[in-house]
């Protein structure tokens, strides 16, 4: 195989790659791990209108809460959960986008407790 075969075939690869990530490489599924303090979620990347299931645990020792910013989605999601709760909500985000989320009780976003999930439409 000569370079430039080497390159069409990189690029080909690419390509692919990229479909498959642009059909359907959103899960419409994904756990949101809280623990003290950071927030563990397999939730990087969804797409807008599309509804995805979160489980939202509490792994930690505190009490702690999961708030997506209001742009991205109106889904309710709980107060607060504590220590060994899980909830599960079943939302969708409305447009593409890259939003922020965070545990807001005082104290836990500097603490660590923040992420961005990457909407695509
Ligand atoms: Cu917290």
């Amino acid at each position: 195989m000569n370079s430039r075969s080497r390159r069409n075939l990189f690029a080909a690869v690419a390509g692919l790659a990229l479909l498959t990530v642009g059909c359907g490489g959103a899960p419409n599924a994904a756990t949101i791990t809280l623990t003290d303090f950071k927030i563990t979620s397999g939730l990087a990347q969804v797409r807008a209108g599309q509804p995805v299931t979160l489980t939202i645990v509490n792994g930690g020792r505190v009490d702690h809460n999961l708030k997506l910013d209001p742009v991205a989605t109106d889904a309710a999601l709980p107060e607060t959960l504590k220590p060994g709760e899980r909830t599960t909500v079943t939302l969708s985000f409305k447009a593409s986008g890259t939003f922020g989320y965070a545990c807001t009780l005082p104290g836990h976003a500097p603490a660590g407790m923040t992420g961005t999930v990457t909407v695509v439409s």
